[in-house]
């Protein structure tokens, strides 16, 4: 066995923070875009409307909370301010605000509303702000806004419970003769780790990766752990949204490759930076009737989740409230019909009770047979020699198949670099699916096998290689 090079080991020993880990899980969560855009039929808004337009008549959050539930998300986050600066709380800090519209006579709080709902309904919530604020006289100014945004933030962050992501939109279209403000980002990441110390700080932030376009697409090899200038905000500023009306569609081919060997080969800093897919399920992140005959269908849905989810990233799914502040019927169907999909493709995990045999492993704590079980500390590791490691299901009896879902143990690292899954035909085995990326979740589909056994081999992979999912559908 040839030695591992030094950038190898280094790459391998980087790891997940707890907080991470606990977003990862999430997998799959809901955006609520809603806000004076809703009432005034835009995308992006001046900063200059009345806040006597927002005006729900029968706001239901509850609604909301209750349909992402259904359609099997773990969380909502909520646009508390989008660029226009106007805040679905009532913030002391400014006047652009619900304090100041018709909604409940100016006592009412979206914020707070959907905060408690998600509660009710047993999901996280999280919120998503945006940093350029169109509205705001200061914007521009330096260290005054920094300090008014600070303000905001810790409303947020202190009012409304635990919040699972601070979602900072990396958007500034106010292009080259515009105001630019000087963002004092390590600030604002020192405030939301003082308050809400589990939050995840997305996109222009630490701990979640933006995936680099809105189309509802990751890439094929979608690495965990890449060069650590990804995470720079003011880069990450730069490339964002310039313009609304050409909202990138897809990856710049040179962002292609993130964390190939090649890739990590010439850089000395590294990071886990996990990716997120953000796509609307309608043609706009906001409501507009225009858009009602734009919601995604069934199929298109489940490609995105299979292509997100099932590929090492997170899906966060929009779902923009009308202006009544109900969720469209077509969009409640949508939803519900994602929801009983992936109940029926993942009713009966196969595998379970099964026997997974392995052809090394590191110790008696590491056998295939660790894996089994769904707790997701037990798992297989393959000691100092992955490549060639080989684990075999047997599931007792043959059975109609055509998932079967791997992940890693990512509390040890992104080790395996490329794999190939295979099922016994007549005594032989027939390769049925095959990559590089497996990471926290790979979703393998195939053309549906009847078959009793299934191997996955290793054939690359960093320093060791670890699985901790291996699940049959
Ligand atoms: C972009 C924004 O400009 C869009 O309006 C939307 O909020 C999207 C999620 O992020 O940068």
């Amino acid at each position: 066995m040839s030695e591992t090079p030094d950038y190898i080991k280094y790459a391998a020993s980087i790891v997940p923070s707890e907080r991470q880990i606990a977003w990862q899980n999430m997998e799959f969560y809901g955006f609520v875009h809603f806000g004076m855009n809703t009432f005034t039929d835009s995308e992006w808004g001046s900063g200059n409307e009345d806040p006597e337009l927002f005006n729900p008549e029968n706001l239901d959050c509850r609604q909301w909370a209750k349909l992402f539930k259904l359609a099997g998300m773990k969380g909502m986050i909520l646009t508390a301010k989008h660029h226009d600066g106007f805040c679905l709380w009532p913030s002391k800090y400014t006047e652009h605000s619900v304090k100041n519209s018709l909604w409940e006579n100016g006592e009412g709080d979206v914020v707070a509303r959907c905060a408690e709902a998600c509660r009710e309904m047993g999901i996280k919530f999280g919120i998503y702000v945006s940093p350029w604020d169109k509205h705001e006289a200061s914007y521009g100014s330096g260290e005054e806004y920094n300090e008014f945004f600070r303000n905001q933030l810790k409303e947020l962050l202190t009012g409304y419970g635990e919040l699972f992501c601070v979602w900072f939109d990396g958007a500034c279209g106010e292009g080259p003769n515009g105001r630019k403000q000087d963002y004092d980002w390590e600030s604002y990441y020192a405030l939301v780790r003082e308050y809400q110390p589990g939050a995840v700080i997305s996109i222009t932030g630490p701990d979640v990766r933006w995936c680099g376009n809105e189309m509802g697409v990751c890439r094929k090899s979608e690495w965990s752990v890449v060069p650590y200038w990804h995470s720079n905000s003011e880069l990450i500023a730069a490339h964002s949204q310039q313009n609304v009306t050409s909202p990138p569609k897809k990856i710049n081919p040179t962002d292609m490759d993130l964390g190939s060997r090649k890739v990590i080969k010439k850089c000395n800093r590294l990071i886990w930076y996990p990716a997120e897919v953000d796509v609307s399920l309608r043609k706009g992140w906001f409501y507009h009737a225009s858009d009602d005959y734009s919601v995604k269908s069934l199929q298109k849905l489940m490609e995105i989740y299979y292509n997100s989810v099932g590929a090492n990233a997170n899906l966060l799914l929009n779902v923009p409230p009308m202006p009544s502040g109900k969720i469209n019927e077509r969009d409640v169907e949508s939803l519900l019909s994602v929801g009983a999909q992936l109940e029926i493709d993942f009713r009966e995990n196969l595998a379970e009770d099964s026997l997974m045999q392995d052809n090394r492993h590191l110790d008696g704590e590491h056998t295939g047979q660790h894996i089994l079980n769904y707790d997701p500390e037990s798992y297989w590791h393959s000691g100092p020699e992955p490549e060639g490691s080989e684990l075999i299901l047997d599931l007792g009896d043959e059975y109609d198949i055509d998932k079967i879902v791997l992940g890693e143990h990512i509390r040890t690292g992104q080790q395996i670099e490329k794999f190939s899954l295979y099922t016994q035909v007549k005594g032989k085995w027939k390769k049925i699916s095959s990559g590089t990326v497996i990471g926290y979740k790979r979703i393998c589909r195939f053309d549906e096998v009847r078959a009793r056994y299934f191997r996955l081999v290793i054939e690359k992979s960093r320093c060791f290689a670890t699985i901790s999912r291996f699940e049959a559908y």
